[in-house]
Formats: C-alpha cells, sequence, structure tokens
C-alpha cells in the first residue's frame, strides 16, 4: 500500500496526491507537517521536508522523484508523455511551476497567510509586495504566452498541468487569483485544471484542515 506522507496545503504535497489520483491508485495519506518527529516519515524524509512516499519498503522524499516513480511503477493513465520532446516539456513545466513559478507564489504565501497562520511569523509586507508586484508577473507572462490548450503538453492532463495548477492554488489560499484582465488564457487554463475531481478533492482537504486548524 502507498502512504503519502504531509499535509495537503503544501504544493508539493497536492502535486503528488493529484497524480494518486489521476491515476486512480488506492493509497493512504498521513496529513503531516515539515520536519514531523515519527519514525516513519524521517526515514522516508531525510531532509525532513513534505512530501515523502513509501510503497512497501520503498520509500522516497521529493514530489518530483515521488511523481517519477509512481509513473514508472504504475504506469496506467501515465502523467509524463510517452514521446522524448512532450516528456522534456512536462518535466520543464514541472521544475518551472516547483522553483522559479513557486519562488515568488510560496514567499508571498508565507509571508501572508501560512507563517502568520501556522509559525507564529509576522508579515514582512516589503517581501510579500516584491514577491507578487515584480518577481510574479513576468512568469504569468510567459505561461499567457503557452496556456492556449485545456493542457500544456501532449493533448491530455500530465505533470505539467498538476504542478502548475497545484502551485497557483497555494496562491489562492493565501488569497490572490490570476487576474484575467491581464492573464485571461492562464486564468481559464488554470481554472480548467483545478476543476479536475483530482483537483477537487485536494480543495476540500485543504478546507477541511484550514478550519480544524481555526
Ligand atoms: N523540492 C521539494 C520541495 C519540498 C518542500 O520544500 N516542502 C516544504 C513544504 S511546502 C517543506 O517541507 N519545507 C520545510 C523545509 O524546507 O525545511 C519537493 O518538490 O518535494
Amino acid at each position: 500500500m502507498i502512504t503519502v506522507y504531509g499535509a495537503s496545503v503544501s504544493p508539493f504535497v497536492r502535486k503528488v496526491l493529484v497524480v494518486l489520483e489521476e491515476k486512480k491508485l488506492a493509497y493512504s495519506h498521513m496529513p503531516l507537517g515539515p520536519h514531523d518527529q515519527r519514525d516513519e516519515f524521517k526515514s522516508a524524509s531525510p531532509l525532513g521536508k513534505i512530501p515523502a512516499l513509501r510503497d512497501g519498503d520503498f520509500a522516497i522524499a521529493d514530489s518530483m522523484a515521488i511523481v517519477s516513480y509512481i509513473d514508472r511503477r504504475y504506469p496506467q493513465s501515465p502523467v509524463y508523455p510517452e514521446s522524448a520532446e512532450d516528456a522534456a516539456r512536462a518535466v520543464w513545466f514541472e521544475k518551472f511551476a516547483d522553483t522559479e513559478l513557486g519562488k515568488p507564489i510560496l514567499t508571498y504565501g508565507f509571508q501572508t497567510f501560512f507563517g502568520p497562520r501556522f509559525f507564529n511569523h509576522p508579515t514582512d509586507q516589503a517581501l510579500a509586495d516584491n514577491a507578487i508586484k515584480v518577481e510574479l508577473p513576468p512568469l504569468l507572462d510567459y505561461l499567457e504566452t503557452v496556456a492556449n490548450e485545456p493542457f500544456l503538453v501532449a493533448s491530455r492532463c500530465t505533470v505539467a498541468d498538476i504542478a502548475v495548477a497545484s502551485m497557483f492554488m497555494t496562491l489562492q489560499m493565501a488569497g490572490q487569483t490570476v487576474d484575467a484582465g491581464r492573464w485571461p488564457k492562464l486564468q481559464h487554463y488554470v481554472a480548467g485544471i483545478q476543476g479536475r475531481p483530482s483537483f477537487k478533492l485536494c480543495a476540500e482537504l485543504d478546507r477541511k484542515m484550514l478550519a480544524a486548524t481555526g
């Protein structure tokens, strides 16, 4: 049985949960936070980061490594495309979402929402403003040029869409949406991916967790 460690409010955990849902795999979920001290998590995540995954005797951390494992171990409804070109494009978008797009979104999210709410961390408004007003817009300008279809790569939902839409869900949790006046194609594209049942399930998990943590 697959076990996923990590709360769904993390965009990286969400990515893994959505992949498992899209592939219709059975799994159990332990919605713990980073640096949890339980042995079964610590032995799966050497740096204490979420997500981590265990599948029988095998354990691995990092969403990219996890999704790569899941897709090869359970090949049904693959989230990485077959052709060399499309597979490379999917990895491009996955990495772009996790790192370049993630930097301003996670900075903004931590400063304005997650830090104050979960870590008693005061907001640095200058840092938050710089992330949302200076760092993020050029990245959205780029995405606007590629968000012409329902999917970014290969005419079906791949890890590219899952990683990008997952990161935008974190931005939404911090109270910001993609401005449809400035980035209309991107806004429409993100709404389409987030309308999938796999994303709706994660949104419900987030809602329940936020309700439970007041
Ligand atoms: N590249 C990693 C990033 C994971 C990550 O940074 N997770 C955050 C939560 S969103 C975390 O555990 N942070 C704790 C830390 O950095 O010590 C992945 O894709 O899984």
